[in-house]
C-alpha cells in the first residue's frame, strides 16, 4: 500500500485529493491546523472511526511555519508521495498578511523539501508542489505555457514563485523526484466562500431565495480559465506516477470574463442581466426571467409577487474588491499535460456553474433558519 501525506487536506483540492487517494487504495494521511472550530468539514465524510477498524485516512496537527512539526510528521508517516497543497491561497489578502504569506507559502515548501532531505528520504519520497497560475501575472504572452516568463503581481505570488523555484533546486541538487503542478483556477462546491466563483454562485442563490438582494462584486473584467477542482486533483496524482519529474501546466485552454461567469451563473436561476454603465458605476440589472428555469432550478413555483423586482440592481461594482495590482487575463496550454499526462479534463465550464449553483441552492433553501440569524463578514 502506497502512503501519501497531504498537507492543506482541509482544504478545496485537499478534499478532492484524499477521496481519490483513498479510493487508489493508498494509506493517506493529512495535516490540519488547529482551530477554535472544527475545520474539517469538507473531509467528515471521509472520516473512518479508528475504534472499529485501522483508518487509512490519518489527521496530524501541524503548520507550514513549523519546521519541527514538518519534520516529524514526515519521518513518522514515511510518504512515498507528499502533495504540498498547504497556502494562504487568497490573492487579495495576501496584500493584507504578506510577512505571513511569504512564511506559509514560500518558506513553507522549503520546509517540506528539506525535512525530506534531512531525514534520507530523497530518493523515497516524490513531492509535488501546488505552483499556480498566479506566477504569470502581467501578460507577457498568451496562451501561458511550462515555458512563459513570470511576472507575478501579488505577495501570494511572489511567494509561490520562491515555491517553484525552490522546488526546481531541490530537485536538479539532489535529484529528489520533486515536481511543480503550474494549475490554472479551479472550482467546485467546495471553493473557499470569499473567491470569486463561489461568491456568485451563493449570491445567486440567496437572491433567487429571497434572501439576499445584491451581489457586490470588483473588476468584472478579469479573465480566467476556470476548471472543476476533480479534474484537476486527478493531474496533481498523475504528475506524480511519471517516470521523470517534470513541471506541467492544467488549464482548460478556455479564458472567460467575471462578468460572464455572473451571467451563465444568474442564467441558471432563469434570471437574465443586462448592464449598464462603465468602470465603478457599472451595474447589471434584472432584465428577464424564464419562470419554468426559476422553477426548475429552484424546485419552487414562481410566485411573480414576491418577485416584483423587474430592473431591480442585482449586481454592482464595489472597489474594496480592487486589488493593487490585478492579474487580467490568464489562459493555459494544456497540451504537455495532455501529451506527456494523458490528462484531459471531463468537466465544461457550464456543467461547473451548473453544480456550483445547485449546491448553492440546496444549502440555502436547506439552512434557511440558519441564514436568517446568523449574519457574517464578506471578503
Ligand atoms: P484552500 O484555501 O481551499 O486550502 C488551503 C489549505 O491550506 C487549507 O487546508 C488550509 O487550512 C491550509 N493552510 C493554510 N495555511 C496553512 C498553514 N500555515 N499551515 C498548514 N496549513 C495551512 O486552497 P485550495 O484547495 O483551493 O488550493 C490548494 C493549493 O493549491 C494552495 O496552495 C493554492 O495556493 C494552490 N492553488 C490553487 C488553485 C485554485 O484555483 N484552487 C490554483 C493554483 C494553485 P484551513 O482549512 O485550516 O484554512
Ligand atoms: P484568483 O481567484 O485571485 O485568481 O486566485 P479569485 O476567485 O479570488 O479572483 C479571480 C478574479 O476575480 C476578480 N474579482 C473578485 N475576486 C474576489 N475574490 N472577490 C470579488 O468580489 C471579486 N470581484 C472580481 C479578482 O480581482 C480576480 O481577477 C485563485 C486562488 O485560488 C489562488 O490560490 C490560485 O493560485 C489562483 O486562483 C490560480
Amino acid at each position: 500500500m502506497k502512503t501519501a501525506l497531504i498537507t492543506g487536506i482541509t482544504g478545496q483540492d485537499g478534499a478532492y485529493l484524499a477521496e481519490l487517494l483513498l479510493e487508489k487504495g493508498y494509506m493517506v494521511h493529512g495535516i490540519k491546523r488547529r482551530a477554535s472550530l472544527i475545520n474539517t468539514d469538507r473531509i467528515d465524510h471521509l472520516y473512518q472511526d479508528p475504534h472499529e477498524h485501522d483508518p487509512r485516512l490519518i489527521l496530524h496537527y501541524g503548520d507550514m511555519t513549523d519546521s519541527m512539526n514538518l519534520t516529524r510528521v514526515i519521518q513518522e508517516t514515511q510518504p512515498d508521495e507528499i502533495y504540498n497543497l498547504a497556502a494562504m491561497s487568497h490573492v487579495k489578502v495576501s496584500f493584507d498578511i504578506p510577512e505571513y504569506t511569504a512564511n506559509a507559502d514560500g518558506i513553507g515548501t522549503l520546509r517540506i523539501l528539506e525535512a525530506v532531505r534531512l531525514l534520507g528520504l530523497e530518493k523515497k519520497t516524490k513531492v509535488y508542489q501546488a505552483s499556480t497560475s498566479e506566477l504569470y501575472g502581467l501578460v507577457q504572452a498568451v496562451p501561458q505555457s511550462e515555458t512563459t516568463p513570470f511576472y507575478p503581481r501579488s505577495p501570494y505570488a511572489v511567494a509561490k514563485l520562491y515555491a517553484y523555484w525552490i522546488t526546481v533546486n531541490y530537485r536538479e541538487a539532489y535529484g529528489m523526484f520533486a515536481c511543480n503542478g503550474i494549475l490554472f483556477n479551479h472550482e467546485s462546491p467546495l471553493r473557499g466562500e470569499t473567491f470569486v466563483t463561489r461568491k456568485i454562485t451563493r449570491a445567486v442563490a440567496q437572491i433567487a431565495l429571497g434572501q439576499q438582494e445584491t451581489l457586490y462584486i470588483g473588476n468584472l473584467d478579469a479573465q480566467r480559465d476556470w476548471g472543476h477542482a476533480k479534474d484537476y486533483v486527478e493531474a496533481m496524482w498523475l504528475i506524480l506516477q511519471q517516470e521523470v519529474p517534470e513541471d506541467f501546466v492544467i488549464a482548460t485552454g478556455i479564458t472567460t470574463k467575471v462578468r460572464d461567469f455572473i451571467n451563465m451563473a444568474f442564467a441558471h436561476v432563469g434570471f437574465h442581466l443586462r448592464w449598464e454603465g462603465a468602470g465603478v458605476e457599472e451595474v447589471g440589472i434584472l432584465d428577464r426571467i424564464d419562470e419554468q428555469q426559476f422553477a426548475f432550478a429552484t424546485g419552487l413555483p414562481f410566485d411573480p409577487v414576491s418577485f416584483k423586482h423587474l430592473n431591480h440592481k442585482l449586481v454592482e461594482v464595489d472597489p474594496r474588491y480592487f486589488r493593487p495590482t490585478e492579474v487580467d487575463l490568464l489562459i493555459g496550454d494544456p497540451t504537455k499535460s495532455r501529451e506527456r499526462l494523458g490528462w484531459q479534463p471531463k468537466y465544461d465550464l457550464h456543467s461547473l456553474v451548473e453544480e456550483m449553483v445547485i449546491s448553492d441552492l440546496n444549502w440555502y433553501r436547506d439552512n434557511l433558519h440558519l441564514v436568517s440569524q446568523k449574519p457574517h463578514f464578506e471578503d
